[in-house]
């Protein structure tokens, strides 16, 4: 075996192996070596950063020549394309992506092997691209990925933050935020900076109407500004196996040089530096806020910034390729806006279309709301973004004129449907009392579809939030059911599921995610089950690993692992998850642990800086953990971790190495989810509420292989008109317990009242989340659970099911169904 020679003798072997299958690494070999000596000026011995650099590149050599034939594809059929216009890309790692999908990880881990390095190392040394704060950015790149994998010519317009999300350190069991200098100390192995395709964007200023002394017409024009330029740096998507490479392009944000050079020439050079500064403020930071809006000018700036700069650049191809007449623009261009961030782009296309190209009202409109799309994530109310006028008098006073006639003309459409009915004219109104812009129904004006992002949401946002809009135009609603790529969430974090289904099943899983019903059939086979106990067993000790590591706790492989990790949130209850944990504490403390299940649990997840709540709740996890983890009494059969600085990557080693999948929102709340997917797709069982895309998973896996809990949407509404808190307390000895412990300060000795606000919150009749109503249903639950793992035949073919039955929730699936009812792409390229 290799292992007993010496590391030379080992790289002869291989070589000589290598050989003989016929295969040659050499030239990724050379290529590293030769980045890692020549342009990195480092060797062998050096840190794994380098290594990871020097990969980046040799690899990124790959993506080259099909990246540009790609491009030229698409330019060359005169296509249709579609854009994802998204404030966030949550792309995490792209170096083992970006391998599978290129196809050439094998290849690469023995050249590297040969070389006396270790693959994992060289990957672990790659710092996440951050660029986004959860669900929503991560969604934006798991539809990259499908996008290019079905061939779609989609291009992704985002903005590249000089400050990801923030990494999150825990003292004192307390959240404290540091930045994310994701790009390192020189550049991003994966971007391309593009200067010949920098924008213009314009801010401030006076919009003044003009008349045209030749034509006679009216125009207006926006003046005084101030510019900032939007320069373009782009990623290489590259699809699986396809020979196709999509982009991704990200805006900076940089100062014009004329804008300086008159502040200098007024011979204010102060002035003039800190004016470059605040111009490139814009692309300096994200907002870290995931639920709810700050109403901040930046933030308004940036969503500003995103859609002219990416309007500009589909205008400006349009313009090159087929001249100023823009008849078929909207046959030929369709924009997906991710949730109201980039819904400007609505007003935006409408002043280029006016102002720069000289359309009639009618016809700009016509084209505008033709191709445009908007996706709802959210129906919490303090999640809708309203923007005041002043501010837009401010900063954009031309879209502000747009805005206005947009209002104007669409209420005169709503009277015509509703004659005399002036609470819908209110109600509906694009403005509202107190001068806000509603963006949502600004976005729902001028798109031509709108959709939520799973069965339930969609239908919630029919019959509530958007139900006027509804009536009016029911033909604009439609659901998506959100999705997560196979390609990262199973083929490359879990290498091991990936090889016991390639020996089973193949790999054509990787591609069509349905194939892994067929892992059913082997539901009786011993030895794939005993292969199938086996990977997850070696995940949950890579996972117990990582939690060591990180947090010191350490989980015991046959432990349950039972896992929440998403952004902390009220509505998401992680406070629900501990009440539970305090729970199985005193039962184990009052020595009821007759057929007791050994639990290990782990919670994960940032919350807003600003988010007094949530990062109180941390804080309760942390102090609930210290006492458990260290009462020599409760010992293996209860433990509890909070993981610091969860991320893309962490949730990579998290998901294979769970059993348990804790989706626990108060119903009607989550949009969708799609960690959920992760889960289940890695054969974890869900606890979980009705809500979001649970729905679908529970009906994917059927009820046997599913813990479903809690009041439902309606009930939970019908409840919150007379909710007792204190009854459900009174009424239930366990509740009790809990309560009585926490209020004792158990978990706080000296640190006294510091969980008041948050056992207050959980007490008050106006408690929105009522979590006390649900504790009851969760506990049931979470004993069948228990019950079940300590059957492991049972917990097996659950666990099985889940994942074979996981085949619905891929993106390509959701991609699939964008593009053929919305979209109307046509794949380019034949893959070969
Ligand atoms: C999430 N939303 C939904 N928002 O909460 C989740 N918001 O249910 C859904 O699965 C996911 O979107 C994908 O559809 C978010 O992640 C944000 O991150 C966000 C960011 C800025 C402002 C508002």
């Amino acid at each position: 075996t290799p292992e007993t020679l010496s590391p030379q003798a080992q790289r002869e072997l291989i070589e000589e192996l290598l050989k003989k299958v016929g295969m040659n690494v050499t030239d990724i070999e050379e290529d590293f070596v030769n980045y890692l000596y020549n342009m990195l000026g480092r060797n062998l011995a050096s840190e794994p950063d380098y290594h990871y650099k020097a990969l980046a590149y040799a690899v990124r050599d790959r993506v080259m020549k099909l990246w540009k034939q790609t491009w030229a594809g698409y330019h060359q059929e005169k296509s249709k394309k579609a854009y994802y216009l998204s404030m966030e890309f949550l792309i995490g790692r792209s170096l083992s992506n970006n391998m599978l999908n290129l196809g050439i990880e094998d290849k690469v881990d023995l050249a590297i092997y040969k070389l006396g390095l270790a693959l994992e190392h060289i990957e672990d040394a790659e710092a996440d691209a951050g660029l986004g704060n959860g669900g929503l950015g991560r969604l934006a790149a798991c539809f990259m990925d499908s996008c290019a994998t079905l061939r779609l010519p989609v291009m992704g317009y985002g903005l590249r933050y000089e400050y990801g999300m923030f990494k999150q350190l825990i003292q004192n069991g307390h959240q404290i935020e540091a930045p994310d200098h994701w790009l390192g100390y020189d550049s991003y192995p994966w971007e391309f900076q593009r200067r010949e395709y920098t924008r213009v964007i314009r801010f401030g200023g006076v919009s003044r109407p003009y008349r045209d002394h030749q034509t006679g017409r009216l125009t207006v024009r926006w003046e005084d500004t101030e510019e900032v330029l939007a320069v373009p740096y782009d990623v290489p998507i590259p699809g699986y196996k396809n020979n196709t490479v999509n982009t991704l392009r990200l805006w900076s944000a940089q100062a014009t040089e004329i804008f300086n050079f008159s502040e200098f020439n007024r011979g204010s050079y102060f002035e003039a530096v800190s004016s470059k500064a605040e111009a490139e403020n814009i692309t300096m930071v994200l907002y870290p806020n995931d639920a709810s809006e700050n109403g901040k000018e930046l933030r308004l700036k940036q969503q500003y910034f995103l859609v002219s700069a990416s309007l500009q650049d589909v205008v400006a191809q349009w313009i090159e390729q087929h001249g100023h007449n823009v008849d078929d623009f909207d046959t030929h261009n369709v924009f997906q806006l991710n949730d109201t961030h980039p819904s400007l782009a609505v007003v935006e296309l409408m002043r280029i279309l006016i102002d720069d190209l000289g359309l009639e009202w009618d016809k700009a409109w016509k084209i505008t709301s033709n191709c445009m799309a908007y996706t709802n994530h959210t129906l919490l109310p303090e999640a809708l973004e309203r923007w005041q006028v002043s501010l837009f008098q401010k900063l954009l006073p031309r879209l502000l004129d747009i805005i206005y006639e947009i209002n104007t003309r669409f209420l005169k459409q709503v009277a015509m449907k509703w004659p005399g009915d002036n609470d819908r004219l209110r109600q509906m109104s694009v403005i509202d009392e107190h001068q806000n812009v509603r963006m949502a129904y600004l976005a729902i004006v001028g798109s031509f579809s709108v959709n939520g992002v799973a069965a339930l949401h969609s239908q919630l946002l029919k019959d509530g939030l958007f139900n006027d809009f509804y009536q009016l135009w029911p033909w604009k609603f439609n659901n998506k059911t959100n999705g997560v790529t196979q390609r990262r969430w199973i083929a490359s974090s879990n290498p091991g599921l990936r090889k016991l289904l390639a020996d089973t099943i193949g790999e054509g899983w990787i591609t069509h995610l349905d194939e892994l019903t067929a892992i059913e059939q082997q539901i009786d086979n011993h030895s794939f089950r005993q292969a199938w106990i086996e990977v997850k067993r070696n995940n949950k000790k890579r996972l117990a690993q990582l939690v060591q590591q990180d947090t010191g706790v350490v989980f015991n492989p046959d432990s349950m692992f039972d896992v929440q990790v998403k952004r902390i949130h009220e509505y998401k209850r992680q406070l629900l998850n501990v009440l539970h944990v305090i729970h199985l504490y005193t039962r184990i403390k009052r020595g009821d642990t007759a057929n007791w299940t050994n639990r290990c649990v782990l919670i994960g997840g940032k919350a807003a800086p600003g988010y007094f709540m949530a990062k109180t709740i941390i804080k309760l996890v942390n102090n609930v953990a210290d006492i458990i983890n260290n009462d020599p009494e409760v010992g293996d059969k209860l433990k509890l971790a909070f993981i610091p600085n969860y991320r893309v990557s962490v949730m990579e080693i998290i998901a294979p190495g769970t059993d348990l999948s804790e989706q626990i929102s108060t119903a009607g709340k989550e949009a969708s989810g799609t960690g959920n997917m992760k889960f289940m797709m890695n054969g974890a069982v869900t606890i979980g509420t009705l809500d979001g895309a649970n729905v679908e998973i529970l009906e994917a896996a059927g009820e046997d292989n599913f813990f479903l809990f809690g009041l439902k949407t309606d009930e939970v509404a019908e409840l919150r008109h007379q909710y007792h808190p204190q009854s459900y307390i009174d009424s239930d000895h366990d509740l009790q317990s809990v309560f009585n412990l926490l209020e004792s300060g158990h978990f706080n000795h000296f640190e006294p009242g510091l969980f008041d606000d948050l056992i207050n919150g959980m007490k008050s009749p106006g408690d929105p989340w009522v979590t006390l109503a649900d504790f009851r249903s969760f506990v049931d639950a979470q004993q069948q659970a228990a019950t079940a793992f300590r059957n492991v035949e049972r917990w097996t073919s659950m666990s099985i099911i889940n994942s074979a039955r996981s085949g619905v929730f891929s993106t390509d699936r959701t991609i699939s169904q964008y593009n053929e009812e919305i979209w109307k792409l046509t794949p380019v390229g034949d893959g070969d």
